[in-house]
């Protein structure tokens, strides 16, 4: 690769340079060799979540009983470890030989948290086999660790997914890197009111935008499409769950 060449930017004005943190060094090295090796490719979507919203809402009391904090990342990591049941080809990896790809018999979520030091992703574990409760308060200790440093280097391996919410900030869609080995990352911006066609009028519902990068070596575009719109689809109706 050609490199950037070097400018000495003090001719331009006052400059000051400053260390990068290891944090920020190993970010930087992650994400710079997923986008030099992965074949990147981001599938759009929307999910309708005005009743999954009006649940949530109903359970706030309930929430704070428990001392716990119900956002929409529970029900997303819910929904994300159904839909790699139902399409089994996103949790894989590319075993490095090229030959073969290594299917993966459990499921472990990682999610994206901003931290004053760079970008850490705990794992949640077998996101498949807990309650919304438990995943609500393994999300928020694992965040809360992340904050603090306090997150140890088992908290953050075994990933098979990721999940980057950025909902909480804004924006209404984005191109995550997809966390080599794994093949596919969830990102996830700002739920909104917008007016929805019902088939003979527009009514306001709550979208929530979806963005999927995919490794398009393991996954295939249709497939990708039906997975994002699987995700929206029991966000839309999380009773599916059950089914
Ligand atoms: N749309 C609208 N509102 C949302 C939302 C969404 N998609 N997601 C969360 N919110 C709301 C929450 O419901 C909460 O509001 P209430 O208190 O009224 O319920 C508020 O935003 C704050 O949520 P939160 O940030 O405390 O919790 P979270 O579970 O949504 O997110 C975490 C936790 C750790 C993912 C988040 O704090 C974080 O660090 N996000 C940044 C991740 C990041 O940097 N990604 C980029 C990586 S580079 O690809």
């Amino acid at each position: 690769i050609p490199p950037i060449p070097a400018v000495d930017f003090s001719q331009f004005g006052e400059i000051e340079e400053k260390p990068m943190g290891r944090l920020l060094k190993a970010g930087a090295m992650n994400l710079h060799r997923s986008w030099l090796n992965v074949p990147h490719v981001t599938q759009f979507d929307e999910a309708d979540i005005t009743e999954l919203e009006k649940f949530r809402k109903s359970m706030k009391g309930e929430a704070e009983k428990r001392g716990s904090k119900l956002t929409p990342l529970p029900f997303i990591l819910k929904a994300c470890a159904y839909a790699m049941q139902k399409y089994p080809q996103f949790n894989v990896s590319l075993h490095p030989d090229g030959d073969k790809l290594i299917h993966k018999k459990y499921i472990n979520i990682g999610f994206a948290v901003d931290t004053p030091d760079g970008l850490l992703v705990p794992v949640v574990r077998d996101v498949d086999q807990k309650s919304l409760w438990e995943l609500a308060d393994a999300t928020a200790d694992l965040a809360g660790r992340a904050q603090k440093k306090q997150l140890k280097a088992d908290d953050m391996k075994g990933g098979c997914f990721t999940i980057s919410s950025l909902g909480s900030i804004g924006g209404t869609a984005f191109t995550p890197i997809v966390n080599a080995p794994e093949v596919a990352i969830l990102g996830v911006s700002k739920a909104s009111i917008k007016p929805v066609w019902n088939g003979s009028d527009f009514v306001p519902r709550q979208m929530l935008p979806l963005s999927l990068s995919y490794d398009h070596r393991a996954i295939n575009g249709a497939d990708a499409a039906r997975f994002t719109a699987f995700i929206a689809a029991v966000l839309a109706d999380i009773r599916q769950i059950l089914m």
